[in-house]
């Protein structure tokens, strides 16, 4: 079993480093403006790519990942939507159950659908529990699970669902209120989760600044995903950077 970005993921995290990553939507980006984020991404504190989407309306999945594979260093992580997003191209694949919902299909089957792909793939496996958090408004990716997101104001819920994803063996957490949340998780439901797991805690959904991003990796996320915010202007990567770089 390959291990080489689960390990330096931790160990960053057990030195108590912060890190950002990327959420690219093959959809949302063209040849140009992946180079534009690739460029400013290499330049900057970023340490991941996750690749990705609940829904995936083009056909640009492949190349987007070989295009950043072939301009850049920073690995590439799978961030499925469904068993359709799987490549060999790719360094690791966050292997997600979304153990927040109650709906079998994204809990356990579109997992057996995907894993002899995922072995034929041959990349890194990070078992992931994955959980959807409220937000001001309904995401994609509520609605395409079919599932009910964890209130945002019940942290006890999310704190004991995280704990049962780690005695269930899932090697990481992600709190995530969904691509384009009108607001991003809050500080105490992430503190309470940090406190209550000791795997790496990942979160994303809704971050569009600085200084919400200051306070959520404060908070105790160790890695902190932004998408949206990114589309829209891609010099937000340096003041994240830079935000990044005052916790090191
Ligand atoms: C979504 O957490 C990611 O799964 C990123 O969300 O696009 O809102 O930054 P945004």
């Amino acid at each position: 079993m390959k291990d080489r970005i689960y390990n330096q993921l931790t160990e960053r995290c057990s030195k108590g480093r912060k890190m950002l990553c990327v959420l690219i939507d093959p959809d949302k980006y063209n040849e140009n403006s992946l180079h534009d984020l690739v460029r400013t991404a290499q330049s900057n504190n970023v340490h991941y790519f996750f690749v990705g989407g609940s829904l995936m309306t083009s056909d640009r999945f492949e190349q987007t990942i070989e295009l950043v594979k072939a301009t850049c260093d920073i690995p590439v992580i799978l961030f499925p939507g469904s068993a359709m997003q799987i490549s060999s191209k790719a360094d690791a694949i966050l292997f997600l159950s979304l153990i927040s919902g109650r709906n079998p299909e994204y809990l356990i089957g579109q997992q057996v659908l995907a894993a002899p792909y995922v072995r034929k793939a041959d990349i890194e496996v990070l078992p992931t529990g994955y959980m959807l958090i409220e937000s001001q408004n309904n995401t994609t990716a509520n609605y395409i699970s079919n599932t009910l997101p964890i209130p945002k104001d019940k942290a006890d819920i999310a704190a004991t669902t995280a704990m049962a994803g780690e005695m269930l063996g899932l090697k990481l957490c992600y709190m995530d209120g969904g691509s384009g949340a009108g607001e991003s998780i809050s500080a105490s439901m992430i503190s309470e989760v940090k406190r209550s797991i000791s795997t790496p805690l990942i979160v994303g959904g809704g971050i569009t600044k600085s200084q919400q991003a200051r306070e959520l990796w404060a908070a105790g996320a160790d890695i902190l995903v932004v998408g949206n915010a990114i589309e829209k202007d891609v010099e937000l990567i340096n003041e994240l950077s830079r935000e990044l770089g005052t916790f090191v």
